[in-house]
């Protein structure tokens, strides 16, 4: 059986309590997770504080950014073992896993040793009151260590989302992966290792949330700030966990994403972006589109053509390579699935398809499958139109003017995403600027360029992330004022 260790000060470290790693294609045992207790965490907050007091806190920018660019290389070179790893853990497809999660595991860290390599410092000179000069300027420094605490669904991508910035502005992290998924993050540490990456740079420790890892992280005070992906009801504990010591949060968290499509959008673009947005990684993806809003002209040869896409998804292994849609992370996130399958009915919903569980063969019948489901029906107060679900589902209702679609889209408490359908591009425009949400793609659906802000508003998150914003959450700026 494999084990999955901690890795502490640049070794890997068993502890006496595991847990089961389980696959969700099948359900079957792959591993055992050695769970850290407190002492495992303090060892690596301390090591994280070594390291920041030693080499790596002495480095040049310059070697640092050489290390992050060969810890990218790396990732790339075991590429395979990373795509296994992470299609183990999760079931996600390989065309997705090899075309999204590892390639940007390894992207993650070049881009932003690129942004500390060019980030400019800001200055100013000013006229003093007895008519002299002087010069004001910032300085970057680390914010110091950072507790990374992060979710199932992306699992590499989303921690090296916040890892390379961290490194990259001279930070220290312990990392606390999922307890679904703790290979790739524990892949990392190799890649570390081999690449010279100073022992307590990069530290990771496995376990649950409450009365585990995720708590003692966050509650130690060793960590100087602490950034989180994961649920809105986790995120405002973990905010609580940083009040003590008044610690910085950055928060990435649930989302209820609208897609608007207008009767002049290119049609196939919207079908095939909704396709994507509703069911990719089996609709566990936080820019996930559940709620969808057509304008009538369009609603019933949209509803039937995103019908015909859902049914056409083929289910299986994810190393095959007809595979388009994989199973959910986890029997217990079926049943969640599976309930609000059933509240949609309750709640009056016409299933245009899906519903249920596919008919799975032989082993792969234990797996966490769940059918792609499209409803129609509803009113916006329905549970299933308010509440993130997180599986491969959406509800799609007609609209008639754009004030009444923005204000649907806006009812939420959440505030991630949205994609909007148009071919009119100054509706585009003013749609995007209307909507209350911190990302909106017109005409398309999960384009990123890293530079950019990333994160959500309402209860959708707290700061943002990407480009020269993760530098505001992972550095403290000084400002030294010089009288010339
Ligand atoms: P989760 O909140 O259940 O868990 C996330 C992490 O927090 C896990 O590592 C977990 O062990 C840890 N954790 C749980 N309770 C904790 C506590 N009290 N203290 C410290 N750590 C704790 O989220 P999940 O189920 O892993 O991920 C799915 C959720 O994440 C969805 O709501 C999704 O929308 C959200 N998400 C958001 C984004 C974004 O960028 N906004 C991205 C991906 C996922
Ligand atoms: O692309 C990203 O940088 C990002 N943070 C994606 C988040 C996806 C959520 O599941």
């Amino acid at each position: 059986m494999k084990q999955f260790l901690n890795f502490i000060d640049g070794a890997f470290v068993a502890t006496g309590k595991t847990f089961q790693n389980r696959a969700p294609v099948d359900n079957r045992v792959i591993g055992l997770v050695h769970e850290a207790g407190r002492e495992q965490v303090d060892a690596a907050v301390r090591a994280a504080r070594r390291a920041l007091k030693g080499e790596w806190g002495r480095m040049s920018v310059a070697r640092r950014v050489e290390l992050l660019y060969a810890v990218a290389d790396e990732i790339n070179r075991r590429f395979d073992d990373f795509l296994a790893a992470e299609m183990a853990d999760t079931g996600k497809p390989k065309s997705l896993a090899s075309h999204i999660d590892i390639p940007r595991g390894a992207a993650n860290f070049k881009v932003f040793a690129d942004i500390v390599k060019n980030v400019p410092t800001e200055s100013f000179e000013m006229t003093t009151p007895d008519g002299g000069t002087a010069l004001s300027y910032a300085l970057r420094s680390p914010v110091g260590v950072v507790g990374v605490v992060c979710p199932w669904n992306l699992p590499l991508l989303l921690m090296t989302w916040k890892v390379g910035p961290a490194l990259a502005c001279g930070n220290t992290v312990v990392v606390k992966p999922s307890e679904e998924t703790p290979q790739t993050a524990a892949l990392l540490g190799e890649v570390m290792n081999a690449v010279g990456v100073p022992p307590g740079v990069y530290n990771v420790v496995h376990g649950f949330g409450p009365d585990s890892a995720g708590e003692f992280l966050t509650t130690h005070p060793g960590v100087n700030a602490i950034t989180f992906t994961g649920e809105t009801r986790t995120g405002e504990a973990i905010m609580k966990a940083a009040a003590g010591g008044a610690r910085p949060v950055s928060l990435e968290m649930g989302g209820k994403n609208p897609a608007i499509v207008f009767a002049d959008c290119d049609f196939d673009a919207a079908i095939a972006g909704t396709l994507r947005s509703a069911f990719a990684n089996c609709g566990q993806v936080c820019l996930g589109t559940e709620r969808v809003y057509v304008e009538r002209p369009l609603f019933e040869r949209f509803v039937a053509a995103l019908k015909q896409g859902a049914e056409a998804l083929v289910m299986g292994r994810p190393e095959d390579d007809a595979t388009g849609m994989g199973p959910l992370i986890s029997a217990e996130h079926k049943q969640k699935v599976l309930s609000y399958y059933r509240r949609a009915v309750e709640e009056g919903a016409t299933v245009v398809t899906g519903g249920g569980v596919p008919d799975m063969q032989g082993e792969l019948a234990n797996g966490a499958w769940v059918q792609p489901t499209i409803w129609t029906g509803l009113p916006e107060s329905a549970a299933v139109v308010r509440e993130e679900i997180f599986g491969p589902c959406c509800h799609i209702a007609p609209f008639d003017r754009e004030e009444e679609v923005i204000r649907m889209a806006n009812d939420t408490q959440y505030g991630l995403a949205a994609s909007v359908w148009t071919s009119d591009l100054t509706r585009g425009h003013r749609v995007a600027a209307s909507l209350e949400t911190g990302l909106v793609w017109v005409n398309a659906w999960f384009l990123r360029d890293l530079r950019t802000p990333f994160g959500g508003a309402k209860q959708s998150g707290i700061g943002r992330e990407g480009g020269v914003h993760s530098l505001e959450f992972y550095t403290e700026l000084k400002n030294v004022c010089v009288k010339l």
